[in-house]
C-alpha cells in the first residue's frame, strides 16, 4: 500500500515531542531540512507502518520570517502531506489558535489534537471541544501526550481525514470589507493557483509575500490589479494589509474563546 504522511504541526512547546515519540516508539529518522540547519524527524506510526509521521519545526505562525517558518509551509503548501494534526497546548488556547488559523487554509485536511487536557482538569477550565471543532470547521481531539490519552483517536482521524482527502476549507475570519477584497484577489490570481490553495494564495498575494507567490508566476498586470485593490482597504483602515490579516485573525480568536472557554471562578485564598 501507498504510505500515508501525516505532518505534525504546533507551537514550540505545545508538546509535539512528546506526541511524535509517543506515536513513534522515538527511532525514526532524524536529519536536517533541506538546506537549513532545522531539525527534521519522521518515523513510521508504531501502530500502523504505513502512515508516516513528519514532526514540523515548531513554530507561531506560517509567515516567512524564520527557517522553521519557511520549511514549515513549504512542506504543508509544496510537499503536501496527506492530512495535518494540529496540535495545540490548551493551556495556551488563544495564542495556539493563531497558528491553526493559517494551518487550516493551507489546503490539506487537518485534525486538530487539544493536547495538555490533563492540565486544564486540575484548573477547572472547560473548553466546548464540540462548539471549537465547528467553529474551526475540523476535528477536534482532546488529548493529552504526556500521559498517553485519546493519541490513537486522534490518529484513527488523522489518518480517516488522509485517506477521505477532503482539504479543510480554512475559517471565515475576516470583515466583510477583507473578505471582500480577498474574493476579489482571488478572482485576479484565478488558476494560476491550484483550487485548494485558492484562498492561500489569495491572503498570501493580499499581504505581500513576495516569497510565498513566487511559485504562482502572476503577471505584471495581475499584481496591478491586486495592489490596488490592497491599496484601497489600506487606505480606508489606515494601516498596512499584513496587520490588518492579523489583527482580524485575533478579533475572530477572540470571539472563539467567548463561545467555547469557560474559565473556573477564581477561588478566593484567605492567608493564615
Ligand atoms: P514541543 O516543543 O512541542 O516538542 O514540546 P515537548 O514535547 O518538548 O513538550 C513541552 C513540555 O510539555 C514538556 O515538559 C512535556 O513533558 C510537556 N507536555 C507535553 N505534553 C503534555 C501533556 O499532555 N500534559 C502535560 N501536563 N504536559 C505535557
Ligand atoms: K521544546
Ligand atoms: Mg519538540
Amino acid at each position: 500500500a501507498d504510505t500515508t504522511y501525516i505532518a505534525l504541526a504546533g507551537n514550540p512547546n505545545c508538546g509535539k515531542t512528546t506526541l511524535f515519540n509517543e506515536l513513534t516508539g522515538s527511532n525514526g529518522y532524524v536529519g536536517n531540512w533541506p538546506g537549513v540547519t532545522v531539525e527534521k524527524k519522521q518515523a513510521p506510526w508504531k501502530k500502523e507502518r504505513d502512515v508516516e509521521l513528519v514532526d514540523l519545526p515548531g513554530i507561531y505562525s506560517l509567515s516567512p520570517y524564520s527557517p522553521e517558518e519557511v520549511v514549515s509551509r513549504d512542506f504543508l503548501v509544496n510537499d503536501r502531506p496527506d492530512a495535518v494534526v494540529d496540535l495545540i497546548d490548551v493551556t495556551n488556547l488563544e495564542r495556539n489558535l493563531y497558528l491553526t488559523t493559517q494551518v487550516l487554509e493551507a489546503g490539506r485536511p487537518v485534525v486538530v489534537g487539544l493536547n495538555m487536557c490533563d492540565l486544564l482538569k486540575e484548573r477547572g477550565d472547560v473548553i466546548d471541544a464540540k462548539k471549537l471543532s465547528s467553529m474551526l470547521g475540523a476535528p477536534v481531539v482532546e488529548v493529552s501526550a504526556l500521559r498517553n490519552r485519546n493519541l490513537d483517536k486522534l490518529m484513527r482521524q488523522a489518518v480517516d481525514a488522509a485517506r477521505g482527502g477532503v482539504a479543510t476549507k480554512g475559517v471565515r475570519c475576516f470583515s466583510p470589507e477583507v473578505e471582500s477584497a480577498l474574493q476579489k484577489v482571488q478572482a485576479i490570481v484565478g488558476d494560476a493557483a491550484p483550487a485548494e490553495l485558492a484562498r492561500w494564495y489569495a491572503i498570501k498575494v493580499f499581504e505581500r509575500d513576495a516569497e510565498a507567490i513566487e511559485p504562482l508566476g502572476l503577471s505584471r498586470e495581475q499584481l496591478d490589479q491586486a495592489e490596488e485593490v490592497i491599496a484601497a482597504i489600506e487606505k480606508s483602515r489606515d494601516d498596512d494589509a499584513e496587520s490588518i490579516v492579523t489583527g482580524e485573525r485575533y478579533d475572530w480568536i477572540a470571539t472563539v474563546m467567548d463561545a467555547c472557554v469557560k474559565k473556573a471562578p477564581k477561588r478566593l485564598t484567605t492567608s493564615q
